[in-house]
């Protein structure tokens, strides 16, 4: 793709080069090594209906993955609901040694309540409900989550924390328990290995570890794969005096993202709108689960995922996706999903566009079209730059080069204002913006926009920092991996 095309350029603008830089470390498919041993991983998640499927992904492939402990926010769910929700499929499957606890964590701005309702609609099913309400209580950690996520990351000696997870863990390996691995379920095992963080809701629990305990937890973290964001995509946060540029995850707990995005020595891969759109949940993938459903976890995927299915009907132009189970997708098998690395972000943590994540690179897309008109700039005689978009000049250079113009006149106020602020004057040639001027432009830009609105309270923003972003899938590669995963 873009990679292959940005090779032949030789001779690309140098602020479309930089924008290469990023492009051609596309991950192809094969190019990654599979993961050797089981990684261990922390699940943190908000109870959405797909939060089950990817806990089912997860539990689905022991020989990749190992979660040591679940953390549960109150987000889009009732949380005591989505508490039980997650006890009685761990114990249905058999992992009932794995410790859970709820986050005392709270949102800045909450779900709609309907979306909170629907684990009730999982709760409830038959297939995971032999356990009693007297049986479930003791099942329950007293440990709040974000402590559980600092105890299973930094020992169960965490200074200020409950220390209970293990005893919890301990009453909580039932007599169903079916731990191939001889964990302890705390992940304090003995080995050192850095835990993986999957965060399938908001960013709030990862916030906390790394607030309270610092570069001990920092260090303590492989990597934190977190559903969330809309990078070159618009978001899908519908509220009034929002503008629509966030996705909900972020967007339930921006400080969050801010302070997760501050911590640029904890690797971040971030799965996006941008990716997750490509993934609707359609009644044909249910179908599929349905007809092998002589599998447990397929019957069991199927059924959660049934329960939003009607939205191809009530909402065809926003159906439900599978936002989360496509981040489990992600860690299971690297080389489904396309990802670009060092991506340069910042997110904005209060005003209108809370919640958003700002890339300051163009699209891959915006970035592949630049490159190949400029080589058809240079191919035609090196006349770039020189036309208007719907001029015959344009239809000579081709539609490449009217994507660019498009571009430049995108960058066109950027340039201009970097130009007065160095009083350079017109004339001479635009310095390509380093990516601080171009975050303090865009910082200024919003600001600006902040303040013609009238709005009283203060944008803030995070630091800028490089994230690895899964831009692409390929859904139906995505939906024979969940099917293929689920045969279990
Ligand atoms: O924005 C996607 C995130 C994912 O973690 N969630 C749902 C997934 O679990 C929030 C969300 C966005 N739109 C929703 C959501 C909707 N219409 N219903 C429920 N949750
Ligand atoms: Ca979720």
């Amino acid at each position: 793709m873009a990679c292959e095309s940005s090779h032949r350029t030789r001779q690309a603008a140098a602020f479309f080069a930089a924008t290469c830089l990023i492009i051609c470390q596309v991950l192809k498919p094969g190019a990654s090594a599979r993961i050797s041993r089981p990684r261990k991983v922390i699940f943190d998640h908000d109870g959405g209906i797909d939060d089950y499927v990817t806990l089912l992904l997860l539990l689905s492939a022991p020989d990749r993955v190992r979660v040591v402990g679940i953390t549960i926010l109150d987000a889009d769910c009732r949380v005591e609901l989505a508490w039980n929700t997650t006890l009685k499929l761990l114990h249905t499957l058999g992992h009932g040694h794995i410790p859970v606890a709820v986050s005392s964590l709270t949102a800045v701005n909450a779900f709609p309540d309907p979306w909170r309702n629907s684990v009730l609609s999982v709760d409830v099913l038959p297939l995971i409900n032999d356990l009693t309400q007297e049986e479930l209580a003791p099942l329950r950690l007293a440990t709040p989550g974000e402590e559980l996520m600092a105890q299973l990351l930094l020992g169960r000696g965490a200074p200020g924390g409950g220390g209970d997870a293990a005893a919890a863990a301990a009453a909580a390996g039932d007599n169903n328990n079916n731990n191939h691995h001889g964990n302890d379920g705390d992940g304090d095992d003995g080995d050192d290995e850095p835990i993986t963080i999957v965060a399938t809701g908001p960013l709030s629990n990862v916030a906390y570890v790394l607030r309270k305990y610092g570069a001990a937890a920092a260090a303590r973290i492989r990597e934190v794969w977190w559903m969330g964001g809309a990078m070159w995509v618009g978001g899908n946060v519908v509220e009034p005096g929002h503008d629509g540029s966030a996705e909900w995850n972020a967007y339930w707990d921006p400080p969050a993202v801010g302070e997760v995005w501050g911590w640029p020595s904890v690797p971040l891969v971030v799965v996006p709108l941008d990716a997750t759109n490509a993934v609707p949940v359609t009644p044909e993938l249910i179908y599929r689960l349905g007809r092998q459903a002589r599998y447990r976890y397929s019957a069991l995927a199927g059924t959660v995922w049934s329960r939003v299915v009607t939205w191809v009907y009530d909402r065809p132009n926003e159906p439900y996706y599978a936002w989360d189970t496509l981040t489990a997708a992600c860690v299971l098998q690297p080389d489904l999903c396309e990802k670009l690395y060092d991506v340069q972000s910042y997110a904005v943590v209060a005003g209108a566009s809370q919640g958003r994540t700002v890339p300051l690179a163009p699209s891959p897309e915006a970035a592949e079209a630049a490159a190949e008109a400029a080589a058809a700039a240079e191919g035609a005689g090196g006349a770039k730059g020189s036309c208007a978009a719907a001029s015959p000049c344009a239809e000579q250079h081709g539609a490449g080069e009217v994507q660019r113009r498009r571009m430049e006149a995108e960058e066109a106020d950027m340039r201009a204002a970097l130009r007065e602020e160095a009083s350079e004057g017109g004339g001479g040639a635009v310095a390509v913006p380093s990516l601080p001027q171009q975050q303090q432009h865009l910082q200024q830009k919003q600001k600006q926009s902040h303040q013609e609105r009238g709005e009283a309270e203060e944008v803030v923003w995070s630091a800028t920092r490089g994230v690895t972003v899964v831009n692409h899938v390929d859904a139906e590669a995505f939906y024979a991996f969940v099917l293929q995963a689920l045969r279990v």
